[in-house]
């Protein structure tokens, strides 16, 4: 089942990838729907802690959620995906998530469509300041307009960033194949990036641990752990 996955991939002159938690799950980063049985948060629906009605109905619990997932990721490293994608300068990686693990695998050309964990943006205005993953800020007001500040991530109900979100647009519009990686592709915008690249003709070739929403739009479908098959489709 690889092979052919692999020769479209060898043959491509402009591939990306698209990425979901799955690409982070065998680092031990749990994905949303693992969240719900992971014993880490049974007691919260992540999708509600991860918005802004969220925030404003309990900013101590929301804020503490996301101090818990900071101090898990300082302690994770990369998987043989990350460093596997990472060794492909030449590919874009537009990503879901809001890890570093890519980065610290050492890839430089990671588009983050709904921000990241590693710093802290002002709910009010636009400050913006870098954490510590290890030792992650307590609820805490701006130092600029003194609004509460809230993790750099993007939530439910707010918009994508919008230089990330046009070159990830533009990056699914020119690319000639697309490797989604560890995602239910249930998450719009983002979702529709598929729809972007197949429109243009891209070939998509699917990495999943189940059939999702991907797969239903793929030319190739592989069913199993990124952090084996996907090493091995790049190699
Ligand atoms: C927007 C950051 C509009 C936060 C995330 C009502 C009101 C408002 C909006 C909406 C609405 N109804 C619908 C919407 C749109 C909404 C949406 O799509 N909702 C969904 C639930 C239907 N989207 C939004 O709100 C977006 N914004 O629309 O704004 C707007 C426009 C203009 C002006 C103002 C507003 C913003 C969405 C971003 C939300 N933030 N994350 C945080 O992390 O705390 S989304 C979050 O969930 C993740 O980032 C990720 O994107 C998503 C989870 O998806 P996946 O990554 O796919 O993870 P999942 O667990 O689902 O799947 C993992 C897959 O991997 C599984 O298939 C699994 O089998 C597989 N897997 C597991 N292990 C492995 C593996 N595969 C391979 N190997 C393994 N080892």
């Amino acid at each position: 089942m690889i092979e052919p996955a692999r020769r479209v991939i060898r043959a491509a002159e402009r591939p990306i990838t698209f990425s979901g938690a799955g690409l982070s799950a065998e680092s031990g980063v749990p994905t949303f729907r693992d969240a719900a049985t992971a014993g880490l948060w049974t007691k919260v629906d992540p999708t509600r802690l991860a918005s802004p009605e969220g925030f404003a109905d309990d900013p101590e619990l929301v804020i503490g959620w996301y101090a818990q997932r900071r101090r898990r990721l300082a302690g994770l490293a990369p998987n043989p995906a990350h460093h596997a994608l990472a060794a492909r300068p030449d590919i874009a990686h537009i990503t879901q998530n809001v890890d570093d693990l890519l980065e610290r695998a050492g890839a430089e050309r990671v588009l983050h469509l709904h921000g990241t964990l590693l710093e802290d943006r002002c709910h009010g205005c636009s400050h913006r300041e870098p954490i510590s993953l290890a030792d992650p800020p307590p609820l805490r007001s701006c130092p600029r307009c003194g609004a509460p500040m809230r993790p750099g991530v993007v939530w439910f109900g707010e918009s994508l960033p919008t230089t990330a979100w046009s070159q990830a647009e533009t990056a699914a519009a020119a690319c000639d194949v697309m490797i989604v990686i560890g995602t239910r592709a249930e998450v719009y915008p983002a979702a529709g990036l598929i729809d972007v690249a197949r429109d243009a003709g891209a070939a998509i070739v699917v990495v999943n641990a189940e059939a999702c929403r991907a797969s239903d739009r793929a030319d190739h479908t592989l069913i199993g752990p990124a952090g084996t098959i996907v090493p091995a489709l790049l190699a």
